[in-house]
């Protein structure tokens, strides 16, 4: 190709991205070519690893959440801190994001690598999409197709973290406003909100709802006392409870009639009842599985778009998914 026709391709191609907006840069079949069995090797990797530690469903779907959100989807959470940078997993309020989710992604990049084709070819940040997708499905949740294309990013800093996740005291409009920040409606963060369907929470992260002079209002009385019993004062503060005290493995629409019942174990899960403006579509998602899971697929399919890298000045695919290359 002539470099005056390559220059034309090249403005060409940053039209459309222009006009499409961010989200025509991934694409489902982006490895296709390189590794075709990419999503089955990902696959098998993911199911061997939840098998061996039924935890990593909900730590693998916290970390992309997390690595979304800071930096955008690029697998910066994944990197540690090197002798003169902390890095965006060290920050205090990473509220102790659980190994094995990091093990998920470490594992599945492992395998992928293992078939020569594929070795190298396929960024963290993809595959740790791929896996909160398998994850998902092996709880129970929907299936969908996963948009592939990120690359891995070249920063990770502790002081980037300020400000950019939501804390478990946040209201509606805190909720929101950080939501949006990251392109996302209200009702993608209710969506998204039900990944608290499955995991587990450490007492301090809800220990101010439930104490005894002052139980939160908004909070069901035997839950508060359930609670209570497990979390005392001065519970050693590794103990983690479910956070779907219902079905806490199955990625299902319970943890919305929970809401319901006023067991949502956060300010931030029990506040989308309570507060009249979202409480419609929590009812209408505890009564419709079906309706719930196609605004959860649509929610996760636009968080999986946040601050995506494609350009290579930004990116690249790393070798290891714990260092830059
Ligand atoms: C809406 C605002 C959100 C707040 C305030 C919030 C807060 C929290 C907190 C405080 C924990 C407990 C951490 C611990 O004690 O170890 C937690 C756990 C969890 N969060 Fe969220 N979160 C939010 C949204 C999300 C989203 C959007 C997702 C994913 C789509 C998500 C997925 C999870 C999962 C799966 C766990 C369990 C982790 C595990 O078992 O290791 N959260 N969240
Ligand atoms: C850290 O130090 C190394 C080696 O001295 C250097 O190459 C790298 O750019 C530094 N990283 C940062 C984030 O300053
Ligand atoms: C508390 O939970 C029980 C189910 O265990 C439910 O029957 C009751 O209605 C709930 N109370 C409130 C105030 O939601
Ligand atoms: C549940 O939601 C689906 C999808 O929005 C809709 O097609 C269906 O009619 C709803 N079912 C009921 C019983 O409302
Ligand atoms: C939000 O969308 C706009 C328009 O597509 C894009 O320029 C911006 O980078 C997006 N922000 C994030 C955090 O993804
Ligand atoms: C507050 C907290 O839990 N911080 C954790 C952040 O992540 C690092 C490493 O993953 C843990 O060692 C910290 O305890």
């Amino acid at each position: 190709m002539g470099a005056g026709i390559r220059v034309l391709a090249a403005l060409l191609a940053a039209l459309a991205a222009a006009t499409a907006g961010v989200t025509a840069q991934l694409r489902q079949d982006y490895y296709a070519a390189v590794c075709p069995d990419l999503e089955s090797i990902v696959r098998a990797a993911v199911s061997k690893k939840v098998q061996a530690q039924p935890v990593a469903v909900g730590a693998t779907i916290r970390l992309f959440f997390h690595d979304c959100f800071v930096e955008g989807c690029d697998a910066s959470v994944i990197l540690v801190s090197t002798g003169n940078n902390t890095a965006e997993k060290d920050h205090p309020s990473n509220l102790s994001l659980a190994g094995d989710g990091f093990d998920t992604v470490i594992q599945a990049k492992a395998a992928v690598d293992a078939v020569p084709a594929c070795a190298n070819q396929v960024s963290c940040a993809d595959i740790l999409a791929l896996a909160t997708r398998d994850v998902i499905e092996l709880a129970g949740g929907p299936s969908y197709a996963v948009e592939l294309g990120r690359l891995d990013g070249l920063v990770s800093m502790s002081t980037n973290v300020d400000g950019k996740l939501p804390p478990p005291s946040f209201n509606l409009d805190q909720l929101t406003s950080i939501f949006a920040l990251n392109n996302l409606s209200q009702a993608d963060m209710i969506a998204l909100s039900a990944a608290h369907t499955v995991g587990f929470a450490h007492c301090s992260t809800f220990s101010d709802r439930i104490q005894p002079q002052s139980v939160d209002p908004t909070m069901n009385a035997t839950y508060a006392e359930d609670l209570q019993a497990a979390c005392p004062a001065g519970v050693d503060p590794n103990i983690a409870l479910q956070l779907d005290p219902v079905t806490p493995q199955a990625f299902d629409n319970q943890y919305f009639a929970n809401l319901v019942d006023g067991r949502g174990l956060f300010a931030s899960d029990q506040v989308l009842f309570s507060d009249a403006r979202s409480q419609p579509t929590v009812v209408a998602w505890a009564q419709n599985a079906t309706a719930f899971e196609q605004a959860f697929v649509d929610a996760i399919t636009r968080l999986g778009r946040v601050g995506v890298k494609t350009d290579p000045s930004l990116g690249d695919v790393r070798r290891d998914c714990a260092f830059l290359n």
